[in-house]
């Protein structure tokens, strides 16, 4: 069976994160959505709500599985026979960043391969954490994200009053 991951913070999904998604749930015959949960950094929203967002925006993919993991990714990918690692690239600054993790995570993990796949231009500008600020600061972000993470962004809004 070909197994890959697609990990991240996921602070929250957003459409960018789910347009590369669509792409490799036809690549592979099964795809872990690999949410990193670490309690030393502070998240907006916690690891299950997290969880449950990417759940609900995946669900009409049979093929794609939500799993939170902890420490090295790798050891996380060796101890469920996932030998490829999925990355979205928006730009020549992600890709830096990105080759640097996969060339270090494969010389932990020799077996492990990282793909990288092209983001669509409608999504290149958009990351989490700008759909968060816009959010905190009364934007509208309908377009970028699904109506259950808007709704939960619109909650923490007004639970600060
Ligand atoms: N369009 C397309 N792709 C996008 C978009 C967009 N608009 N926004 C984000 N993406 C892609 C990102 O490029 C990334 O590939 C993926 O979506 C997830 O993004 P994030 O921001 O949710 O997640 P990250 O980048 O914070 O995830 C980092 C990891 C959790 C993968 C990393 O820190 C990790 O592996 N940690 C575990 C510890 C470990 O193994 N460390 C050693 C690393 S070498």
């Amino acid at each position: 069976m070909r197994r890959a991951i697609y990990p991240g913070t996921f602070d929250p999904i957003t459409n960018g994160h789910l347009d590369i998604l669509r792409h490799v749930a036809g690549l592979f015959d099964e795809v872990t959505v690999g949410i990193l949960h670490n309690p030393s950094k502070s998240p907006l929203f916690p690891l299950d709500e997290r969880v449950r967002f990417v759940r609900d925006a995946t669900k009409q993919y049979p093929n794609v599985r939500v799993a939170s993991f902890s420490g090295l990714l790798v050891d996380y990918c060796r101890a469920n026979s996932i030998l490829y690692v999925v990355r979205g690239i928006r730009n020549p600054a992600d890709l830096q960043v990105e080759m640097q993790m996969a060339q270090m995570n494969e010389s932990i993990y020799p077996e492990i391969h990282t793909l990288f796949i092209p983001t669509s231009p409608t999504y290149s500008f958009v990351s989490s954490s700008l759909v968060k600020d816009v959010a905190m600061h009364g934007g509208s972000v309908g377009e970028f994200v699904t109506d259950v993470v808007r709704e939960a962004l619109a909650d923490r809004l007004a639970r600060r009053g």
